[in-house]
């Protein structure tokens, strides 16, 4: 063969590979963040998952935390853990270092406050990354995430209010104090509105609120110095169960019966709110699944073979009761 011949053969060769790439990255490209080049066979030894957890506050994260990592083990995909340490600008920076990571195809977020990613999604979506929210959501944007995976805080709210209606009915005045979480997440924002929903049909007024940011220590403070200015309260709604613990420390010490004097509702149901039912102190406790990890991995999955889902996965929840005679069972099966 002439040495012409054999440089326009080459030549050919290296034409066609290059057709060949083009037409595989345009592929993936066209389907944006989606359908991988092991689509629709992927399995979850493919997926490489950067997980932004919010930080470490408390039992419901922990359970959260641990569904994370050890279903990923069982399931034998690869995940980034990334601990945003409850700072929004060190989530953000998180994001972007998991968009510039060649190996992450899929990106799961719990965002700690529901506005500030406009930007990052739109990178990660020129970078082909898919994203998939988990526990909490974001406001606006659907169309720059596979799908959320979480709960309905504005149900939970409206639970605990319809809750916290019962044990008030009949009381002379019906003050309730609120413990927030962390101001601007979606869980503080939702779990209020639900709430006063349903209590305000019920004639409860809510008179003091603030936030607590979901911690034991910051719950006490606050029921503390709300105890210095007036003794006249009725209900206590945290909306986390590290919080309420907070407020029954803090009546304790100003010589009130919690669960009795004043009622007291939370949200999460870890086993920490079984252990204070079972003491008598907490009489509701709205339960908010932090075992996402599954049908976090299942949607990544699925997304990753090509598939279109829902906006909004649910998760599964129940409300439990101080008075409950099969709470120690409940409490022992429990897994969180
Ligand atoms: O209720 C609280 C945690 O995002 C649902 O965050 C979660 C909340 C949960 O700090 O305990």
């Amino acid at each position: 063969m002439s040495i012409y011949k054999k440089i326009a053969f080459l030549f050919l060769i290296t034409m066609l590979v290059f057709i060949a790439a083009a037409c595989s990255s345009k592929a993936t490209e066209e389907e944006g963040a989606g359908a991988a080049s092991c689509a629709p066979n992927c399995t979850y030894e493919d997926l490489v998952v950067g997980f932004l957890q919010t930080g470490s506050e408390g039992g419901w994260r922990a359970a959260n935390t641990a569904s994370f990592k050890e279903t990923a083990e069982q399931l034998g995909l690869t995940l980034k853990f990334y601990d945003s340490q409850n700072d929004l600008a060190k989530q953000v920076a998180g994001f972007q270092q998991f968009i510039q990571d060649p190996e992450v195809n899929v990106i799961v977020m719990s965002p700690l406050e529901v506005t500030g990613w406009e930007q990052v999604l739109k990178d990660a979506q020129a970078a082909g990354k898919i994203v998939i929210l988990s526990d909490r959501r974001i406001d606006g944007f659907e169309d720059m995430y596979a799908t959320f995976v979480g709960a309905d805080f504005v149900e939970e709210g409206r639970k605990a209010g319809t809750e916290m209606c019962k044990m008030l009915e009949g009381s002379d005045s019906k003050n309730v104090w609120e413990l927030q979480g962390n101001v601007g997440s979606a869980p503080a924002i939702d779990r209020g509105t639900g709430f006063r929903e349903t209590a305000e049909e019920g004639g409860i007024v809510v008179t003091k609120t603030q936030t607590a940011n979901w911690s034991i220590s910051e719950g006490k403070q606050v029921t503390e110095a709300w105890l210095k200015e007036t003794k006249d309260v009725q209900g206590i709604f945290g909306q986390n169960d590290e919080m309420a613990f907070g407020a029954i420390e803090a009546l304790k010490e100003a010589g009130l019966v919690p669960a009795e004097d004043v009622k007291i509702i939370s949200v999460d149901a870890t086993s920490g709110a079984f252990q204070a039912m079972l003491d008598g102190t907490l009489n509701v406790t709205v339960e908010c699944n932090p075992l996402l990890a599954p049908q976090v991995y299942e949607a990544a999955l699925a997304v990753l073979n090509g598939e279109t889902l829902p906006k909004w996965i649910p998760s599964e929840e129940s409300v439990f009761y101080m008075d409950d005679p099969n709470l120690q069972s409940i409490a022992d099966g429990r897994k969180y």
